[in-house]
């Protein structure tokens, strides 16, 4: 008898396979991102996938059907951002590391959350730069010992979220990978509205992260995500030395801000002497 997985349709015929270790969060993330366009019932001729370099740059390229960009390390809103002006109509989507988005990448992380240009960014957070190697990132817990801080890690990391939003994001929101059914809401949540959407995927890495960390094996780090996270509505009641250590997930801000492509059209259509939809 053929089994065939009902996400199958959404992935490319020749690459059923992924390029990520067994036991990665990866491949979670990737099923859920899969369900949540599977329940929206939209296209996958509607979208453009854009990742950067690193093992989280590997969940939709070349396994998701449908057009993808696997740009260069650091630059994959850059090019989404181009994606977005040429082509408005499509759906554009992130699915980068932390490394990628927010170390050599982050300025343009920032500078497209500020223009609030409409696009879901998921940036895969495993606290580290998992692909080459195990180096510490700007989302390396403090003291943590990896292949590049073998003392500990000397240097402050990002909160990804309160950055995003600091920086202007319209709608961000965290999970880890334990909660595949919350990540598939939000971006359905997400596909749904317009504007700059930020969601923080906390993912396990137990090749690099895990061996270097002594944090265990995919099953124990997957438990420590679970046993670690604390719901935003419950996070607001507790004090921060409750909260130390802890993972604050859930979806954290929407708002409503101008978007880039929509003012670019009403400012074209008022130097062509055209009425702007805005003052239809
Ligand atoms: C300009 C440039 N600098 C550095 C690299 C090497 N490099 C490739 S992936 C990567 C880090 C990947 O980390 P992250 O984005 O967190 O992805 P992960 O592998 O952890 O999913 C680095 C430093 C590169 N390819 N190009
Ligand atoms: S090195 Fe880590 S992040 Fe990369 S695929 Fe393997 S387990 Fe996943
Ligand atoms: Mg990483």
């Amino acid at each position: 008898m053929k089994v065939s997985h009902p996400l199958h349709k959404y992935m490319r015929p020749s690459a059923i396979r992924t390029a990520n270790c067994p036991g990665c969060g990866n491949g979670i993330l990737a099923q859920a991102i899969l369900r949540a366009i599977n329940e929206e019932e939209i296209s996958m001729d509607d979208f453009v996938f854009v990742s950067g370099i690193g093992c989280a740059a590997w969940i939709p390229s070349p396994l998701f059907y449908a057009d993808i960009l696997h740009t260069t390390h650091g630059r994959p809103i850059a090019f989404a951002t181009g994606i977005k002006l040429a082509a408005p109509d499509r759906r554009v989507m992130v699915v980068s590391g932390d490394g990628d988005l927010m170390a050599i990448g982050g300025n343009h992380f920032i500078h497209a959350a500020r223009r609030n240009i409409d696009m879901t960014v998921i940036c895969v957070n495993n606290g580290i730069y998992g692909m080459t190697g195990g180096q510490v990132a700007p989302t390396t817990p403090l003291g943590l010992k990896t292949m590049t801080s073998p003392y500990g890690n000397i240097e402050n990391s990002f909160d990804i979220c309160a950055l995003a939003a600091a920086a202007g994001a319209t709608f961000v929101a965290r999970w880890t990978v334990y909660q595949t059914r919350q990540i598939t809401r939000t971006v359905r949540k997400a596909l749904k509205r317009k504007g700059f959407s930020l969601i923080e995927i906390i993912s396990h890495c137990p090749v690099q992260f895990g061996r270097k960390t002594g944090m265990g094996t995919s099953i124990q780090m997957f438990d420590f995500l679970k046993d670690q996270s604390v719901t935003k509505a419950k996070a607001d009641k507790m004090s921060e030395k409750e909260l130390a250590g802890k993972i604050v997930v859930g979806e954290q801000l929407e708002i409503e801000k101008p978007i880039l492509n929509d003012e670019i059209k009403h400012q074209r259509e008022k130097l062509r002497g055209e009425p702007s939809d805005a003052e239809n």
